[in-house]
């Protein structure tokens, strides 16, 4: 039958090779014999999106008739990287396919490298989502993912001759996608700009006028791991309605409405590729309105279907939001609800604060999104009447409970009072959801403490808790690590743990053993021996594979400090420098590998990029350092990237001002491929520690609690920078003095340390130091020890997989239940 012609015994490789060649010779409209590495790529991913699609209509059907509660999770990020092997992995075909490709003369690796990074995040928020939408599915959860499908993704990086970051777009659908499956007939108009009539005697309004655009989806499937189901991502794209701009067409203002129409092509082309840096972007607003309209139009028209009362809509739909960038849905549900299902407005918001869950990424507040009024009323006129609505009685119920207390209103109020005035989109998003998260336990406590101080007197403890962030191990170890995968699962006697990460724990004894240690440090070297080879290849840096090899790959953020690390970097070069030869042979090699991208507009990230670029030039070419010390920026980081960087480190470098960094992610990729930490006690870096045991760590650094008077102190009674470092002080002469360049370049980075040091540089140097030297004493003396500890590190990571943290979500937030598709 017609059916039958997509399925393929998981095994049966010949049936998989033909499965290729007919979309050679279909899809691609290629002769068989004319098949090229790209199109053996597109083939064989289209032969892969087959099997996925069965599994998704599967789970589809199952899941409509069982009309259970579903989860959405709305991301405007999705940094999903490459899909083929992960989805080989997870269909547990991958022996299969690279066998079939052998057959056709294909070695699967190089299929595998013919894919472009989906990159359509900046960092560890969007690459969260994707680690989540694979839990999602790996645990049978009911649920989808709803986001934006850019046109251009976060932009390539490259670098100039003189170490600064340029920026290229990133046009990764030029090659078609084979992942994703249009749906042109799923589109939903979306309003924008416009006027407002009230209605007379109701609580309802008439939004007319204005601009009208379509959103249209495209599907991803995402298949989950040893289970039939398959989660979607639904990505949307703006499309221009034919007469959409009616009233400028009818008024005879041709001009305008194709004006209007080149606007509309603008909403999803291209990621805003800032993180943690937040700009009041009309477009951007204009892109969170349309994805968030347009996915609450879906939820909401597969929810009528059931032909339900509105009053059960919390029983069969959880909405989680990723940090406050959909929080405008907020007030869209309740538009929806008044303008358009005639519900009063105190029913509407009885059923729209059962539906939300937000959670929080930061405390930076440069980064908490706050639009300008003005703004808001001219793109979304009835959404910021009913945002004023929901502010007002908000407002009333504190001032009943805090009669008198203006400063309180003040500060709780959605509205910031002043010129210009502000929407709170944090505000609003907490005051409109039942539950908000912060992502790791000290991150958790701060929002309680601090931003969110008000909020939890008023809103009482049960409506904030914490959900530690997860990572999942398919991609970010079966798939980036596969000898250590297979030493696990030959260890353990079953792949058993890549569902059940607990299960590594049962291998923390096997450090004791001789054998195991050697097998775990061969695997290590292996992994970094691929590395060097494509760091040569590419940047041809010649790399000591015995060295330490540290890295600390991340967004360039000044927070982060990727400053204390480049300039601990040249205190060990002037060291080396300074040394006898008898002395340097004393000396542990270390190669110091950075890689991560700047927002463009952000000069001081950029700069350090620079610093780190020509300190390398430097370093790497000295003749008195040798192989001691190499510093290595991979330009372009991407997931892809991260697959080879994070399998070959020994250290990870997690050293963020205590306080600072919400979570990280990276700290845990790392972790679980056996790099001991390197760190602040800050984010989940505490949390690893813990499970790993500090005896594991090297942790470093000012508490949290200290955090803020060291600050004071550096604003307002300044010692001078010798007197807080000697060290640093010595490090700052020697780039001023133009070893790295021009002298002066570096200067406005330097004065953020001299003059505020906000970000307590100079205060954490010495104690930086001092933990590289522990970590020197182990690699030099221990190294039988050193294996021992990157094995407990590496079985101590359970609690990270993203497995644990989606099914917190789904118990203690999202009520939802695990509906696996029958095995049959
Ligand atoms: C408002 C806009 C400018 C904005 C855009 C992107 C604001 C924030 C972001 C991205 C934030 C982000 O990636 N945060 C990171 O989230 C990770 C996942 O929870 C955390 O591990 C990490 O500590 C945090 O910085």
């Amino acid at each position: 039958t017609a059916l039958k012609a997509n399925d393929v015994d998981e095994d049966d490789v010949q049936g998989v090779a033909n499965t290729i060649v007919r979309h050679v010779t279909t899809s691609l409209a290629r002769q068989a014999g004319n098949m090229d590495t790209i199109a053996a790529y597109q083939a064989t991913a289209l032969s892969v999106r087959d099997q996925l699609i069965k599994r998704w209509n599967e789970t589809t059907s199952y899941h409509t008739a069982r009309a259970p509660k579903r989860i959405y999770y709305f991301s405007i990020e999705w940094l999903i990287g490459r899909s083929l092997d992960n989805a080989v992995l997870n269909l547990g075909m991958k022996n299969t396919y690279e066998d079939a490709s052998r057959k056709l003369g294909f070695n699967f690796e190089d299929l595998l490298n013919e894919e472009r990074d989906a990159a359509l995040g900046n960092g560890g928020l969007g690459r969260l989502a994707a680690c989540y939408i694979d839990s999602m599915a790996t645990l049978s959860l009911p649920g989808w993912g709803y986001g934006l499908r850019y046109n251009y993704g976060i932009f390539k990086q490259m670098l100039s001759k003189t170490g600064e970051q340029l920026e290229a777009p990133d046009p990764w659908l030029d090659r078609e996608n084979p992942w994703e499956i249009a749906r042109l007939d799923v589109a939903y108009p979306i309003r924008f700009y416009g006027n407002v009539e009230p209605v007379a005697n109701s609580d309802k309004a008439v939004w007319s006028g204005g601009m009208e655009c379509l959103a249209v989806a495209y599907d991803t499937p995402i298949p989950g791991y040893a289970t039939k189901n398959c989660a979607n991502i639904r990505l949307w794209s703006a499309k221009p309605v034919q007469g959409f701009d009616l009233n400028s067409f009818n008024a005879g203002n041709y001009e305008a409405s194709v004006h209007a129409s080149s606007e509309v092509g603008n909403i999803t082309q291209v990621l805003y590729p800032n993180d943690n840096m937040y700009q009041g972007k009309l477009l951007r607003l204009q892109q969170q309105y349309l994805w968030c309209s347009a996915s609450l139009q879906d939820i909401l028209r597969r929810f009528t279907k059931l032909e339900l009362p509105w009053t059960q809509l919390p029983d069969y739909i959880c909405i989680q939001m990723n940090d406050t960038h959909p929080t405008i849905v907020i007030a869209e549900l309740m538009r929806i609800l008044i303008d358009e299902e005639d519900i009063s407005y105190d029913q509407a918001w009885k059923i729209t604060t059962k539906v939300f869950a937000y959670t929080n990424h930061t405390v930076l507040p440069e980064a908490l999104e706050k639009w300008e009024v003005s703004l808001f009323e001219k793109l979304l006129p009835r959404h910021l009447q009913i945002i004023y609505r929901i502010n007002h009685d908000f407002l009333q119920q504190v001032a009943k409970r805090w009669p008198n207390d203006n400063d309180r209103l003040a500060r709780m109020s959605i509205i910031e009072e002043g010129t210009p005035k502000y929407v709170r989109m944090a505000y609003l998003a907490i005051v409109g959801s039942f539950k908000v998260n912060g992502v790791a336990e000290l991150h958790s406590q701060l929002l309680q403490a601090t931003i969110f101080k008000d909020f939890v007197e008023f809103k009482g403890r049960d409506h904030f808790t914490n959900v530690t962030n997860g990572i999942t191990p398919r991609r970010w170890l079966l798939q980036c690590n596969p000898e250590l995968s297979a030493l696990i699962t030959h260890s353990l006697g079953s792949e058993a743990w890549l569902t059940n990460a607990q299960l590594l724990k049962n291998l923390i004894p096997m450090a004791e053993q001789k054998e195991f240690r050697k097998a775990f440090d061969i695997i290590k070297q292996n992994n970094k021996r691929r590395l060097a080879e494509v760091i040569e290849q590419e940047l041809g840096i010649t790399l000591n594979p015995r060295s330490v090899f540290a890295a600390q790959i991340k967004r360039m953020h000044e927070y982060k400090r990727q400053t204390l690390n480049i300039f601990a970097i040249i205190h060990r070069y002037l060291e080396i420098k300074k040394a006898s030869p008898a002395d340097r042979k004393k000396i542990q090699p270390w190669t110091f590998i950075f890689a991560g991208k700047a927002a463009p507009g952000y000069y001081i990230a950029k700069l350090v990029i620079r610093l780190i670029v020509n300190v390398g030039k430097i370093v790497n070419n000295d003749q008195d350092v040798g192989d001691l010390l190499k510093v290595v920026f991979i330009p372009d980081y991407s997931v892809s990237i991260a697959e080879v960087l994070i399998p070959a480190a020994d250290i990870s470098v997690q050293i963020s001002t205590a306080g600072t960094e919400a979570s990280g992610t990276s700290n845990m990729k790392l972790a679980l491929n056996g790099a001991l930490l390197l760190g602040t006690v800050d984010g989940a870096n505490i949390e690893i520690a813990e499970d790993a045991g500090e005896d594991q760590c090297f942790m470093f650094g000012y508490l949290n609690d200290q955090v803020q008077q060291v600050r004071y102190n550096n604003s307002y009674n300044p010692t001078p920078l010798e007197q807080r470092s000697p060290e640093l002080a010595a490090v700052f002469k020697h780039i001023e003095s133009g070893a790295f360049g021009d002298a002066g370049i570096y200067d406005s980075l330097l004065k953020t340390v001299y003059e505020h040091d906000y970000y307590l540089v100079s205060n954490d140097f010495g104690s930086y130091l001092a933990a590289q030297k522990l970590v020197d004493e182990l690699w030099g003396g221990d190294p039988e020890e050193w294996t021992r500890k990157a094995i407990i590190t590496s079985c101590s990571m359970g609690d990270f997989s993203s497995d644990r943290s989606v099914q917190d979500y789904a118990d203690g937030i999202w009520g939802v239940e695990s509906e696996r598709v029958p095995d049959n």
